[in-house]
């Protein structure tokens, strides 16, 4: 008899105690001022659209962002210092990458870490290079300029460049890696018609993937931003992320529809697509989900304006940015 009640007050207690912490951490205080919401006890960030879409001019200020020209080395520069400037630790990785054609591309990963020694970490990434090519322009004359890219590289970089801002001025419970991969864009374009090569994109990607900035890096998922600007995008959900990083997909869609961005965001998936991602997966084996346009409406899914002259400051609505940037952040700040 008396064994029984040393177990079982013990037991009460803590189950007193249980009930009282659950109650506090649904916010179901009723104190004045308390906000009269469920979801969580975070204080997410505020994302600034006006910032990243100046963050995404910026970019394209500087000229197609093609490896081996000035504008791309002077824009390398401003993002490091950008970067640096936000308080993040700051690596450069620069590397000779072969491309399809031959071409030796001087490119350069650049990688910035925010709580370098958390062992929990995220991965956010985006392309910063842009197409050496228009080759999805019909007059054949034109496709052999470069384009600007503000939806396809610059948004996603801008994007990044306003969350490390935020991260800055607060940091989440886990570590942060923003990594800013080179020459994804510089893949076979439709008008070649030498020998078929493989994995002719993502050539940074790749690299990092084999050289990480760290080794034995990892994290517990990633998310890839690749034009996430456009005026109208929907981010449905792509296929090949669906399989190999299902459980973030969810997190990341039901983050997106808490918050009022579902429209952005429809829960239905898109088309299977070669970036980024792959290769942080197969690589590196971390789940990595690439949120990019797809519009069911177009010949090649990623709206008219992709690898062609259209793709610029024009096409960029800073609602979409907002829309991206605060999922992400809802994401991020809620990861404990
Ligand atoms: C292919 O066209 C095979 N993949 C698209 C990857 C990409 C290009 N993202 C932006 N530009
Ligand atoms: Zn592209």
């Amino acid at each position: 008899m008396k064994r029984k009640h040393t177990l079982i007050i013990p037991l009460l207690a803590m189950l007193a105690i249980h009930f009282a912490a659950c109650g506090n951490s649904k916010n179901s205080q009723t104190t004045a001022g308390t906000k009269a919401e469920t979801r969580s006890n975070v204080e997410v960030p505020a994302f600034h659209a006006d910032s990243a879409y100046q963050y995404v001019k910026t970019q394209c200020d500087f000229g197609p962002r093609v490896p081996g020209t000035q504008a791309h080395r002077d824009c390398g520069e401003y993002l490091v210092q950008k970067l640096k400037q936000f308080g993040a630790k700051v690596y450069e990785q620069p590397a000779d990458l072969i491309a399809y054609d031959n071409t030796i591309l001087k490119a350069r990963n650049i990688i910035a870490s925010y709580n370098p020694d958390n062992r929990r970490r995220v991965l956010l990434c985006a392309h910063w290079d842009s197409r050496p090519y228009a080759d999805e322009e019909k007059d054949k004359a034109k496709q052999q300029k470069p384009i600007l890219g503000a939806n396809d590289g610059a948004s996603g970089v801008g994007v990044l460049l306003e969350i490390a801002r935020q991260l800055q001025q607060k940091a989440p419970a886990i570590g942060i890696d923003i990594i800013l991969f080179d020459a994804e864009d510089y893949g076979i374009p439709t008008f070649y018609r030498g020998n078929y090569k493989p994995d002719t994109w993502c050539l940074g990607s790749q690299y990092w993937g084999r050289m990480p900035h760290v080794s034995n890096y990892n994290a517990r998922f990633g998310i890839l931003l690749d034009m996430v600007g456009g005026r109208g995008a929907t981010f449905y959900q792509e296929r090949f992320s669906q399989r190999t990083a299902g459980k973030y997909v969810k997190k990341i869609w039901e983050a997106a529809h808490r918050i009022g961005f579902g429209s952005y965001f429809p829960k239905e998936s898109g088309t299977e697509v070669t970036d980024d991602h792959l290769y942080v997966y197969q690589l590196r084996q971390i789940p990595c989900v690439d949120i990019i346009n797809y519009d069911p409406n177009s010949d090649t899914g990623f709206g008219d304006f992709w690898h062609t002259h259209a793709d610029n400051m024009d096409i960029i609505d800073p609602a979409t940015l907002q829309a991206v940037g605060q999922t992400v952040l809802e994401v991020i700040y809620n990861e404990k």
